[in-house]
């Protein structure tokens, strides 16, 4: 039985991807960091219904030695990394923290592999944030990165450092410049999932209002799903590569809004208020994703189109707050 060992596998991404390895015949170990509120911090592996089929162990990405000790004990044959303060609005509250945890986080978990385990395959978890400033139309793996946030900075980091134990120490380390991908497990703070909330509570009579940052910025969405087959197949590779995975098309977060309001019948102008203090101090106005790389070498597609899965979202939590109250 292959073993697999996941960072960050109570976010949206490790849970999908706990779900797939389970399904594909894997034991599952994951990360997670100690809380007192532990009993809510694997709420998305329970919504899957997973939560007692992965074994999951105490540790936290700025601890070397406990990284150490847990792939020791795992002796894994694929890691992936996910883990990260990935919330690109935190980054400018939380500079350091935002490069400990997404940059030098990283940096352990490499070494604790390159120590414990050099054959097993590395996913490392690299954004299209990275290219920030964008100096293309359409962002290929060859596009030049331009970081516009501490947490693409760190990012950066970490994108590079993956491709330098490839090149240093012979690692099968690969990395995904993965655009934007969302679900029903979206964290709330994330535009798609705080749209799809707001619309089934307005439309349950719970709130009036959705207040937006700017909502002409450009996101290439897809489908958490569609995202963690990806991953898994770049460690399912004979090379260790970067790849980048999007579904190859662009929409304002103004349409993206108008798909939630207009599955429930909402006018989006009668509810929408846009708030200054929204906006970042420095924004990424446009990304577009070439994934013809990810579709020639890995076989991958994007299955879910943006309309399916913001409908999807919106209905998961207008039954998520019918149950509730
Ligand atoms: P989430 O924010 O949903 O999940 C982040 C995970 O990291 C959580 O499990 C969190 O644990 C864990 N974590 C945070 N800090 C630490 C730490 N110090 N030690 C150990 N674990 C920690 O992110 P997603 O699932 O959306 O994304 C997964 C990865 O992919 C992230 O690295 C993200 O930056 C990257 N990415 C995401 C994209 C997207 O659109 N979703 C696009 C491109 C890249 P806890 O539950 O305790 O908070
Ligand atoms: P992003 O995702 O920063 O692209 O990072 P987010 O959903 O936070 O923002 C997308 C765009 O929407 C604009 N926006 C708002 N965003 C939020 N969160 N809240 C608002 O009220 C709001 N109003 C407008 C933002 O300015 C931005 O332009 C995500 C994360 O998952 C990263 O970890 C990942 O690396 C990248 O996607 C790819």
């Amino acid at each position: 039985m292959r073993k697999a060992f996941i960072t960050g596998i109570t976010g949206q991404d490790g849970a999908y991807l706990a779900d797939l390895l389970l399904g594909k015949g894997y034991e599952v170990h994951g990360l997670v960091r100690r809380s007192s509120t532990a009993d809510v911090n694997d709420h998305r592996l329970r919504w899957l219904g997973i939560a007692d089929r992965v074994r999951l162990v105490d540790g936290d990405l700025t601890d070397l030695s406990g990284l150490i000790r847990t792939v020791q004990e795992v002796m894994p044959d694929e890691v992936y990394n996910l883990a990260a303060q990935s919330f690109v609005r935190s980054s400018w509250q939380q500079p350091l923290l935002t490069g400990t945890v997404t940059g030098l986080g990283t940096a352990n978990m490499l070494e604790a592999v390159r120590l414990i385990c050099p054959k097993a395959r590395f996913y490392q978890a690299s954004s299209s944030e990275m290219y920030g400033l964008i100096q293309e139309p359409e962002q290929s793996e060859t596009t030049p990165f331009y970081p516009r946030s501490p947490y693409a900075a760190a990012k950066l980091y970490a994108h590079w450092m993956t491709v330098n134990y490839r090149e240093s120490f012979g690692l099968h380390a690969s990395s995904g410049i993965l655009f934007n991908h969302e679900s029903p497990l979206r964290g709330i703070e994330f535009v798609t999932r705080k749209v799809t909330d707001a619309v089934a509570r307005i439309k349950l009579g719970l709130k009036d209002e959705l207040r937006l940052g700017n909502i002409d910025a450009k996101r290439d969405w897809g489908h958490s799903r569609d995202y963690v087959r990806a991953m898994w197949l770049m460690l399912q590779q004979d090379e260790a590569d970067d790849y980048v995975v999007a579904t190859g098309r662009t929409v304002t977060v103004r349409d993206m809004c108008r798909i939630a309001f207009g599955h429930v019948d909402l006018d989006l102008d009668k509810h929408l208020v846009i708030d200054p203090d929204l906006f970042r101090p420095a924004e990424v106005d446009v990304l577009l994703g070439n994934p013809a790389k990810a579709k020639a070498k890995l076989g991958w597609e994007a299955t879910v189109t943006l309309d399916e899965m913001i409908r999807e979202m919106v209905d998961a939590d207008l039954a998520r707050l019918r149950r509730h109250n």
